[in-house]
């Protein structure tokens, strides 16, 4: 057990100053030293110990990445921040395979890269849910698996950490502000609309939670209408004309990306109506929504990271030489209102 233990910290440490190297652009040096499950004293994570490492000795870490599809300027915005990132530069390949929203092909994607070479698999899960078998796969094959984006409902020995969005937070400031804006501007009732995201995925699960405990907190809001537009432009639009031919009476819309609100937009502007009449509550942050916010369009939009990349490839790098990185690592995010959407769009994602 000892001389296994210095085995992985030397190990670690030669594959940190081979990718170190690497950045430099120097040859880096393989790794082939480092047995299939760490098994130090330390452990990856908690509860987990397969280390990200360079099995097959080309010098580089193959992260396979299991992506969710291309829904939104958001997706679109993670999907480059990978691609950007998972270079030979910074000692990565990458395999990339996108699920196109689908939940079971992306199960099979996942498999896919177990076979095709990847050394480790960031896994953004469409939805949170019949995960076990393919990650007790992963872990047989000695392949560590990271969540990001959205998390999942697995037991946290399946899993090496999560790096992503807290999403019941994002709601719950989402909420938080609309709280005050009522107070602040004496809006008697909250008539909402609400537009989730792909059912099932945490993404939906946690910004929905924070509107449903809300409304079943506070007696005078209410749900007017609650439907899926699958984070998507298109599907956001569908769903507000729906509401719109029945006539609904609401005055706030909550919609779980900036995508399904660009959408609700177009449909409420093709219909005559003043969208500065209506309370918007947005997510996500892409530089078109937020500029938006600036035009008074938008009201409020709880914040999301897309550009996971370069962070998720740190926590690569560190579990790799050896260190102890966090189960789960949410990302800082806030809100961005008329009070600091001039400041945010200059450092906003996306177009
Ligand atoms: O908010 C939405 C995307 O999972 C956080 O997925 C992500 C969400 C994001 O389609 O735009």
């Amino acid at each position: 057990m000892k001389i296994k233990n210095v085995a992985i910290a030397v190990s670690g440490i030669a594959l940190a100053l081979s990718l170190a190297a690497c950045g430099g652009g120097s040859t880096p040096t393989a790794d082939t030293t480092t047995p299939a499950d760490g098994g130090g004293e330390a452990p990856a994570a908690e509860g987990y110990n397969l280390v990200p490492k360079d099995i097959d000795g080309d010098g580089y870490i193959t992260l396979g990445f299991a992506q969710v599809g291309a829904e939104s300027g958001w997706r679109t915005a993670n999907t480059q921040s990978y691609k950007d990132y998972f270079v030979e530069a910074n000692g990565f390949k990458l395999i990339f395979a996108d699920a196109n929203q689908d939940a079971d092909k992306q199960k099979q994607d996942v498999r896919d890269l177990i076979t095709q070479g990847a050394e480790v698999i960031d896994l953004a899960p469409v939805t949170d849910s019949g995960w076990e078998p393919i990650l007790e796969e992963a872990k047989a094959a000695g392949i560590p698996l990271i969540v990001s984006d959205r998390q999942l409902s697995v037991s946290e020995d399946l899993y090496l950490t999560y790096f992503g969005g807290d999403m019941e937070a994002e709601g719950n400031r989402a909420v938080e502000w609309l709280t005050k804006y009522m107070a602040d501007n004496s809006v008697a009732e909250a008539k909402i609309v609400h537009l989730q995201g792909t059912i099932g995925s945490t993404a939906q699960k946690g910004r929905s939670k924070a509107l449903d405990d809300a409304v079943a907190a506070n007696a005078n809001w209410s749900l007017v209408a609650q439907q899926t537009g699958e984070f998507t432009q298109a599907k956001g639009q569908e769903v507000m004309e729906s509401i719109l031919q029945q006539n609904a009476d609401f005055n706030v819309i909550y919609s779980e990306n900036d995508d399904m609100t660009y959408g609700a937009i177009d449909a409420l502007t093709a219909a005559g109506k003043k969208v500065e009449d209506y309370i918007i509550i947005s997510f996500d942050g892409n530089k078109s929504a937020v500029q938006m916010v600036i035009d008074g369009k938008i009201d409020v939009i709880a914040e999301c990271d897309p550009l996971l990349g370069p962070q998720v490839g740190d926590l690569i790098k560190k579990a790799a030489a050896g260190e102890t990185i966090a189960k789960i690592t949410y990302s800082v995010e806030g809100v961005i209102d008329s009070s600091n959407a001039a400041e945010k769009i200059t450092v906003a994602f996306g177009s």
